[in-house]
């Protein structure tokens, strides 16, 4: 099925913040007189104090886009007895409403860790062999989307436009029906989506399928994901949607459409100038002793790809002998998920594997591979990815891939670092300059950082300058501006 991410209808132009020349300025609807509040609603809401200092695409991409007047609601980062059956309201100083509740310790267990990052996590990123399914995590998957529905409710006026996001709520706009909420109500899927041969294998696949059609307008990364979901409603609900990727449910107009997530970038490209001469940009660049920096930046994550970007490196250590002391690679990994099996064995797996390779090249004044689990501020972040002559960003699926965008716009354009990117990123999608690779091929990925440390400064500044462009055109932004015209435009 063809589908077209057509421009969405009554977009007015803004100026935006000092675009490269021949970037067209994204346009602004949220600031139109007479339309409704936006209310954003995700699992986890980072109170104003803790915002820039969560590790998270969400909380990244959908925070550049809080403006005045908007409301945040969801998960307030607690566990207590029982979940509040009203949320507590905090205003921040830039006019934005955090409305959170707290959840039971005995459904968070099973709502987050087991139904949410135990199941629809693996499954939506193809690791059906890690998916692990029971009947009392779903339930309890259930019960918290009723409770924020419940909770929110009370909060909504007739005329909020209603923004769900992410995999932990995707039941959420059919329990907001249920209580009679008649609002335009969007969906907006950060992860993958999956073929209905794998969807299948989740037993309740066809109600969460039906849940997700009680909104107006479901959106997702790339044009592919947004295909995959279609299959599934006509595997799952026997629809067969249009070509445009609507389809009729339960007398309304479902429409289904593909938006990518971006960064503010202009506002990254400072925060990366000053970030190099920030304390901790000195201390590294001291470390490094005139080295090249090879850096990964994630969440420690199974689809991240680490143990085979590990043993990418040490296929480069092995193969190409010129960059042995010549390079050093940073992986930050930010712990997340502890509580999941999972997670905890995929971190035993990466402690050998740091263990093998600085063991095998390390010399007694330089180590290989520098590895570490707990994350860096945000300043610091940008700092890093401007010293790096190259961003590997190797997962084995991922919804778009945000580091990506950051390490882009983190550049010296005079002197700008390599993006190795793997095709199983959305990011790929855009980002076709960067050296696109398959992460599961540790010759190849070696090939491409090789590639990328011996390339000439002329090849770097253009596939940077095509790339910046890119970032800087779909940024968060022009994400949710583009995602709530095709809300607003929903009859
Ligand atoms: C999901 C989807 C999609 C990471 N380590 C630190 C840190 N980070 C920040 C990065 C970036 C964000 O976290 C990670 O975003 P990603 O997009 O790479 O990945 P997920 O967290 O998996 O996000 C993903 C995203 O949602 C948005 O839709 O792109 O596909 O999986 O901003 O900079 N930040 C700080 N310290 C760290 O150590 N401060």
């Amino acid at each position: 099925m063809v589908l077209v991410n057509a421009p969405p209808p009554e977009m007015k132009e803004a100026a935006q913040l000092e675009p490269p020349a021949g970037v067209p300025a994204g346009p602004l609807v949220w600031d139109e007189a007479g339309t409704g509040r936006v209310v954003i609603v995700s699992n986890r809401v980072p109170s104003p104090s803790e915002q820039g200092a969560v590790a998270g695409g969400l909380a990244v991409g959908v925070a550049d886009a809080t403006t005045k007047g908007s409301m945040w609601f969801g998960w307030s980062g607690r566990r207590g007895e029982e979940t509040s059956k009203e949320a507590s309201i905090v205003l921040s100083e830039a006019g934005v409403t955090f409305a959170t509740i707290d959840i039971a310790e005995r459904d968070y267990q099973r709502f987050y860790n087991g139904f949410s990052n135990g199941a629809l996590w693996p499954l939506l990123h193809y690791r059906t062999g890690l998916l692990r399914f029971n009947r009392a995590d779903y339930q309890a998957y259930r019960t918290v989307n009723r409770a924020f529905a419940r909770a929110l409710l009370p909060l909504l006026r007739p005329d909020d436009l209603i923004w769900i996001h992410d995999y932990q709520l995707m039941p959420l706009g059919m329990e907001l029906r249920a209580l009679g909420v008649e609002n335009r109500i969007g969906f907006f899927l950060h992860v993958p989506f999956v073929p209905p041969s794998f969807l299948q294998v989740l037993p309740p696949a066809d109600e969460l399928v039906a849940a997700l059609s009680a909104c107006d307008v479901i959106g997702f990364q790339t044009a592919a994901d947004a295909d995959m979901f279609l299959q599934n409603v006509t595997e799952s609900l026997g629809v067969q949607p249009q070509r445009d990727g609507r389809y009729p449910y339960h007398g309304r107009e479902v429409a289904v459409i593909s938006t990518p997530i971006g960064i503010d970038a202009m506002k990254f490209v400072k925060l990366a100038e000053r970030a190099a001469l920030t304390p901790e940009a000195a201390r590294l660049q001291e470390s490094l002793s005139g080295r090249k920096l090879v850096l990964g930046v994630d969440r420690l994550d199974y689809s991240k790809g680490l143990p085979q970007r590990f043993d990418a490196y040490g296929r480069l250590l092995y193969a190409y002998p010129q960059h042995r002391r010549a390079v050093n690679f940073l992986q930050i990994a930010a712990r997340s998920r502890q509580e999941v099996g999972s997670y905890q064995s995929l971190r035993r797996e990466l402690d050998r594997r740091v263990g093998d390779i600085n063991g095998e090249f390390s010399d007694f004044d330089w180590v290989p591979l520098r590895y570490m689990t707990h994350p860096v501020n945000r300043n610091a972040l940008a700092g890093f990815y401007r010293r790096a002559s190259i961003g590997l960003v190797t997962p084995l699926r991922d919804g778009m891939n945000l580091v990506a965008k950051e390490y882009i716009a983190a550049q010296d354009p005079e002197d700008p670092g390599v993006l190795v990117l793997s095709r199983f990123a959305g990011a790929a999608d855009e980002l076709t300059e960067a050296l696109v690779v398959n992460p599961v091929d540790a010759d190849e990925v070696a090939a491409a950082i090789h590639q990328g440390l011996v390339m000439s400064l002329d090849e770097r500044c253009a596939r940077h300058d095509a790339l910046f462009r890119k970032v800087c055109h779909t940024t968060a932004r022009r994400f949710c501006e583009t995602f709530l015209a095709h809300l607003r435009a929903q009859p």
